[in-house]
């Protein structure tokens, strides 16, 4: 009995990544599909020379990309082409938290910022740092991602963003064998086209990532606005000074969140982002 990862998942038939780095092919036990609990790709399985005869229990379970055991969610957002959005890095984080999974922010194509964007970028960023890992690289630049390689080792990660964003550009970048296919941006719109297809984990460093394609549209799953609280976690942190309990931060009197927008302590952004998806989550729930 051997114990491995699945990497891939194509016609039925599981690629299984043993401990060695040795890959298997290998098909599934009967009672899977029978207990209607087929293999995922992300699953530590356990397995003989033709099968995967057991699943461990998984830690989270990803509706998309199909991946479960996911250690962190690696948010690529780019500096332009299609423009750097504060709304949708904070939606981002949100549906990290919402899945527990660790979120690490990239900004990524930093070369197509002059020195005085770049320092206002970083400025905006400067408050996330204190709560994420926030890595500024260029895909065109090597010398940019050595520091941030090594965030993939011993851990399953998936890229999100942005269609265009440069997700297979980078990991192209850092190791040129994938040789994955990407887009060119599409000047008139600003956006890239949809270049990656299926669901795999590929080897990087020493670690695994899923090379996911981008989306222009994102959505959140069913969520309660208390849950919001919890998601935003640097409100969340403030949150015990709300007179309140289960404070919501929107109409509430005497809240820690809204006088430190006030102050300059919270971006002004991060709040009407907040409120924004507050609202969004509230009206959902009207269609329930
Ligand atoms: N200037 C510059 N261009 C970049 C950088 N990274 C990627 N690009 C370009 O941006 C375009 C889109 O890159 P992709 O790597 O295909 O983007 P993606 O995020 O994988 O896109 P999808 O697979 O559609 O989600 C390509 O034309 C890349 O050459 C960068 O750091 N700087
Ligand atoms: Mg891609
Ligand atoms: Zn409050």
């Amino acid at each position: 009995m051997k114990k491995g990862i699945i990497i891939k998942l194509i016609g039925g038939i599981y690629t299984v990544l043993d401990g060695d780095n040795q890959r298997h092919t290998l098909k599934p036990r009967g009672i899977f599909r029978h207990k209607n609990k087929s293999p995922k790709v992300g699953d530590i399985v356990d397995f003989d020379e033709t099968t995967i005869t057991h699943i461990h229990p998984r830690n989270n379970d990803l509706v998309r990309p199909p991946i479960v055991n996911v250690d962190q969610a690696i948010l690529i957002n780019s500096t332009l082409r299609p423009n750097f959005s504060l709304f949708l890095l904070d939606r981002f984080l949100v549906l990290s938290h919402q899945e527990e999974i660790t979120p690490v922010i990239v900004i990524n194509k930093i070369d197509l910022l002059g020195k005085v964007a770049f320092d206002k970028l970083k400025s905006e960023l400067a408050y996330y740092e204190q709560y994420y890992d926030v890595y500024y690289l260029s895909a065109k630049q090597p010398q940019t991602l050595e520091a941030f390689k090594q965030t993939f080792d011993g851990k399953v990660s998936v890229f999100a963003g942005q269609t265009g964003s440069g997700k297979s550009s980078l990991l192209n970048a850092i190791d040129p064998s994938l040789d994955l296919k990407t887009g060119e941006t599409s000047k008139a719109l600003g956006r890239g086209r949809h270049t990656t297809r299926h669901t795999e984990l590929l080897t990087i460093s020493s670690g695994l990532i899923a090379d996911t394609p981008g989306f222009s549209k994102l959505d959140f799953n069913a969520m309660e606005a208390e849950d919001l609280t919890h998601y935003y976690i640097d409100f969340f942190e403030r949150s015990q000074d709300c007179k309140f309990r289960g404070c919501q931060h929107i109409n509430e009197p005497s809240c820690a969140i809204k006088k430190a927008v006030e102050n300059g302590d919270i971006p002004q952004s991060r709040y009407d982002n907040y409120q924004k998806i507050h609202k969004e989550i509230t009206n959902q729930k009207k269609y329930y």
